[in-house]
């Protein structure tokens, strides 16, 4: 037993004072800088190290509390995680904002200004990587023992710039001031193996061991990043892995006196921690992505299992402490990998292993696109990871007797199920891998759920109905309402108080004050000042004027095919086109953002046309303010947060069945922003929730869809019928919007003639029509108010907390264990 003095953890003081004391302490001893010849970032530098040590105290305890409660937890592997900036919502969610504004300002410095320096955290593409840092934060505010593990990319999501056009990728070098928020654990590093070969030890008792041998070795070494919950104390902990070279990394080498050889050698192998993939629900399939996942889910097993261990419980007892989320397929490996640490490692049987493994892991689906199910061909799995290879086939192997079991003589059935996919030159099918050793599997949305159900998984859900679970995806309000429109927040305090903050149904209390002529102008009032605050960053941006008076309407997500953003763009044609022949629309400023995969070259062309068309309409003075269109560069967490509160109405029109869930829908929702939707994703469960009266649903439903494809889609034949459509689309082909490479607008008509995979076509005549019905409405501005403020009243079914407690109920079975007070750290 340790003295009480070495046991004592430090409890720093949390106001003004003791704040001001420690970032002041901190300027000097950990940034090295003179307060007096300070600058802003070395205050920034110095305010998020007096947090961060506040944030790691509670960590601590926390970390305690769970050991002495016994308490289960929860394990998420995520390759992404799109947090954005840290400093504001860790100083809010430690409860000590609004004390380091003033701390700061005495010392002589803006806050403002210095939250505005630091760079977001972009390890994530889009919608999935957002839920995972959503889901992190919630785990932490509502007292769960949950943990986050994935990569410390040294590069994120590219930084996006238009020349003038197109889109051009810059790296997005995050950590090169260093990285306040990260604690460098150099003592937690785990070995991870590559290629060599499996070498089989046959025991005449008892089964067959076998052990890996000869291939290449890298650490993981752990970076934690505290994660600090809202209003309470509990603190959990992200744990992010960079991959560092062995001490001896070569030794062939050296021997043979290559020294630079050996050395290079060493920077190669820690590329494997280097990049994102910028794709977003695309398949990848390169080497190097296949080792990006084995090396993260690797490292994650071997730590989990080794604090299980520490911890005192034993390997039997694994699925009653520890619950593992497979963040989609890209950590799958990890089922062959916790089977290889268990049975290799730790000498348990075959079958007892695989009874812990399946009912340790979870799996959570994020699409049904074909294009994005990653599937590994058999040989590239064989070379990198043998032993999983071999594990693979023995788990395949015992299922399939299962199925044989079930299903006598359906061979068919057996190809469908099979983890090996034996039509496309061998392939392990990394779906397949994830709901055979999980418990439990879930879709992100009803609708998808569902289709999962049917389509996808068909074959599984009648195997086991049992295995698949809805969990709805949430949005977290302490970034996507709290922080992101502090003068909607201040309106909802004044009206119904704060508790909506941790509990968002409690919106509901708004209802009855929906039609108050008092709070539809404080309402519109905030609207407005949420949307000078956009025109203001538009203007920066861009240098495009933007009117707040007019409506706001506004698509931000990835650009893909599916998400139909060429839907909207044929609109604004359409629109100008009607303008410029006298016609009168409804005013509207129509605002792009997102990213194209660099090697997505229809979404790139998306991007050009859309900003092509834009610097025509924006310099047309015959349409003035009646028309703007503009494509937010580099769009952002950080960006997200000033233009969702300044959005009226939301575009989520993706075509029917191909949007899992979205999450940008529930954002822009929230903040009080109309929905121009398609029965896709969550869209479904938004309009049950708000109401017919507060969204604008169009087109072909899901069904519709496949029917509609079934009949042959014949996209010539409705042109013919629609001359706004048709002139809108000869108006693009005909080059009039071109400014850069001729023919690319040709190639643009070509295709929506006579492929348009995601029938925009189809869809444009109730597209606009629906675009009407809201203009109509956004005309009456009481009407307007109204149904906007009942949209935000009847939102808080879309709280990620709902969605966390969804996952702890009906899969991780976990509760919470919220951090007490105690009597030697008990300051608030
Ligand atoms: I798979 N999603 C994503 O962002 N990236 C991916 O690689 C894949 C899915 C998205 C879906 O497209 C959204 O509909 C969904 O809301 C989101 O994941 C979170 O579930």
């Amino acid at each position: 037993m340790a003295a009480p003095e070495v046991t004592h953890l430090p409890n720093l003081p949390n106001d003004v004072e003791g704040l001001r004391q420690s970032i002041r302490d901190a300027v000097v001893r950990v940034v090295g800088e003179d307060p007096r010849q300070a600058t802003e970032r070395d205050w920034m530098e110095a305010l998020a190290f007096a947090i961060r040590e506040r944030m790691v105290e509670r960590r601590l305890l926390t970390r305690r509390q769970f050991a002495d409660e016994d308490v289960k937890r929860v394990y998420y592997l995520s390759m992404e995680y799109l947090i954005g900036r840290m400093l504001e919502a860790n100083l809010r969610n430690m409860g000590i904002l609004e004390p380091a504004r003033q701390a700061m300002a005495d010392l002589g410095v803006n806050l403002d200004t210095i939250l505005d320096l630091e760079d977001d955290a972009a390890l994530g593409n889009g919608g999935l990587g957002r839920l995972a840092a959503c889901i992190l934060e919630s785990l932490a505010t509502q007292g769960y023992p949950g943990y986050g593990y994935g990569i410390r990319y040294e590069f994120g999501m590219f930084r996006q710039e238009f020349e003038p056009y197109h889109q051009v990728e810059h790296p997005d070098n995050w950590l090169r001031y260093g990285n306040p928020w990260e604690f460098p654990r150099s003592d937690r590093k785990y070995p991870i193996h590559f290629y060599g070969h499996v070498v089989e030890h046959h025991h005449p008792r008892g089964e067959t061991r076998y052990t890996w041998e000869n291939g290449e070795e890298v650490l993981a070494m752990a970076y934690d990043y505290p994660t600090a919950g809202y209003g309470r104390r509990n603190v959990n902990n992200l744990r992010l892995w960079a991959a560092k070279a062995t001490r001896d990394f070569d030794l062939r080498y050296f021997n043979e006196g290559d020294y630079i050889r050996a050395v290079a050698d060493k920077a190669e192998s820690e590329t494997i921690s280097m990049v994102l993939y910028p794709n977003d629900a695309t398949a990848i399939g390169k080497e190097l992505r296949l080792k990006q996942e084995y090396f993260f889910v690797s490292a994650s097993l071997q730590d989990i299992l080794d604090r299980h261990l520490a911890l005192g419980y034993n390997l039997d007892a694994l699925p009653d402490k520890v619950a593992i989320q497979l963040n989609d397929t890209h950590p799958a490996i990890a089922v062959a990998e916790l089977m290889r640490l268990l049975v290799d490692c730790h000498e348990l049987s075959w079958d007892r292993a695989w009874d812990l493994a399946r009912r340790t892991f979870a799996y959570t689906n994020h699409t049904l696109m074909p294009e994005a199910l990653e599937t590994w061909p058999v040989e590239l799995m064989e070379r990198v990871l043998p032993r999983h290879m071999g594990i693979i086939y023995q788990i395949n192997h015992d299922f399939l007797e299962q199925v044989r079991h079930r299903y006598p003589g359906d061979n068919d059935r057996l190809a469908r199920l099979s983890i090996i996919d034996e039509q496309n030159g061998r392939r392990v099918r990394m779906a397949h891998l994830a709901v055979v050793g999980s418990h439990r599997v879930n879709g992100v949305a009803a609708l998808h759920t569902q289709l999962l159900q049917e389509t996808l998984f068909e074959d599984f859900y009648n195997l086991w109905p049992e295995r698949f679970v809805n969990v709805t995806n949430g949005v977290t309000p302490r970034l996507w309402m709290i922080q992101a429109n502090p003068a909607l927040t201040e309106l909802l305090g004044q009206r119904i108080g704060n508790d909506w903050q941790y509990d968002l149904d409690r919106l509901r209390a708004l209802e009855p004050y929906a039609h108050d002529a008092d709070l539809q102008k404080a309402f519109l009032d905030v609207k407005r000042a949420n949307k000078v605050r956009l025109a203001n960053l538009v203007r920066e941006r861009t240098g495009v004027e933007l009117n707040p008076d007019v409506m706001f309407d506004v698509q931000i997500k990835r650009i893909h095919e599916y998400k139909r953003q060429l839907l909207k763009l044929l609109h604004v044609v359409d629109l100008y086109r009607r303008i410029r022949a006298g016609e009168d629309v409804a005013p509207r400023v129509v605002l792009f953002g997102g990213k194209a995969a660099p090697g997505y070259a229809r979404a790139k062309g998306i991007i050009q046309v859309i900003n092509e068309v834009a610097d025509i309409v924006n310099h047309d003075p015959a349409v003035g303010d009646r028309l703007k269109c503009v494509f937010f560069p580099n769009y952002e967490v950080s960006s997200a947060s000033i233009i969702i509160p300044a959005a009226d109405v939301s575009e989520q029109i993706s075509t029917a069945g191909f949007e899992a869930s979205g999450t940008g829908n529930m954002k822009l929702a929230l903040n009080g922003a109309l929905t121009i939707g398609t029965l896709d994703g969550a869209n479904i469960e938004i309009r049950d929730a708000v109401g017919e009266e507060s969204i604008f649903i169009f087109g072909m439903t899901a069904d519709e869809v496949v029917e509609h494809r079934r009949n042959g889609p014949n996209p010539e034949a409705i042109l013919a019928q629609q001359p706004n459509l048709a002139a809108a689309v000869e108006m693009i082909e005909s080059g009039f919007f071109t400014c850069d490479d001729p023919g690319t607008h040709g190639d643009l008509g070509r295709y929506l003639r006579h492929e348009d995979p995601f029938f925009v076509i189809a869809d444009y005549a109730a597209y606009t029509e629906a675009c009407e019905r809201a203009d109509t409405l956004y005309a009456d501005r009481t009407a307007w108010a109204e149904a906007a403020i009942l949209n935000v009243a009847r939102m808080g079914y879309f709280s990620i907390d709902r969605t966390v407690r969804d996952y702890a109920n009906q899969i991780w079975d976990i509760i919470p264990e919220p951090v007490a007070p105690s009597r030697t750290n008990g300051a608030a």
